[in-house]
């Protein structure tokens, strides 16, 4: 077991991101069992979780003649366009039933308000408003994490950026993460972890 300074935090493993799911990440259901065999060394544990009104500002369908996958401008910067997905309360939305949700402390559900998306597990895409998961982390003494789940160059990159600027040790373990991959999206979110400092490992 790893010491209570280190958390593994689960992102978004949720079914829409899954085969089959609204937002479907190929291979997305691979990661699954890597995420149960680690939590059983670790004492800290939290998920998160894609939680979206269904008027959310990131559906393609809340804006008129918008084509999935095509990148708008919001008030706080370029914003994908993405399928409807994760929308609160949807089968879509439950985490995938193989995910072992009973050894986690904490869930923290992001993306709930309706004008603004949010990837990072710390803050909402305007890179400002907090989720909470800072002060939860912190007032546990965690120090160090291990970022799995989807998607790498997502929700997982985003959250990895903002922990390691907070000051947090920040590892990302490869294998136990899938990608989507849009227009080079991945490798220019491992450039930037790397930059960062993130340990990206297999
Ligand atoms: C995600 C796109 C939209 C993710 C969430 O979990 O990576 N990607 N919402
Ligand atoms: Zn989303």
């Amino acid at each position: 077991m790893r010491p209570a300074t280190e958390a593994l935090i689960v992102i978004d493993l949720q079914n829409d991101f899954c085969p089959g799911g609204a937002l479907a990440v190929a291979g997305g259901d691979g990661v699954v069992a890597p995420i149960n065999a680690l939590m059983a060394d670790f004492a800290v544990v939290v998920l998160t979780q894609d939680w979206h009104p269904a008027d959310h500002a990131s559906f393609a369908a809340n804006h008129a003649g918008a084509a999935p996958f095509s990148v708008t401008t919001m008030a706080y910067g370029p914003q994908v366009l993405w399928p409807a997905h994760c929308v609160q309360g949807s089968a879509g939305a439950a985490f995938h039933p193989g995910l072992a949700t009973d050894p986690a402390q904490m869930v923290i559900r992001k993306g709930f308000r309706a004008a603004i998306d949010s990837y990072s597990a710390f803050f909402e895409n305007d890179h400002a408003t907090p989720t909470g998961l800072e002060g939860y982390l912190k007032t546990r003494g965690v120090t160090d994490l291990t970022l799995v789940g989807l998607a790498t160059d997502f929700c997982v990159a985003y959250s990895a950026l903002d922990a390691a600027r907070l000051g947090l040790g920040v590892t990302v373990i490869e294998s136990a993460t899938r990608a989507i991959d849009l227009d080079g999206s991945l490798a220019l979110a491992r450039d930037r972890m790397r930059a960062a400092g993130v340990r990206l490992v297999a």
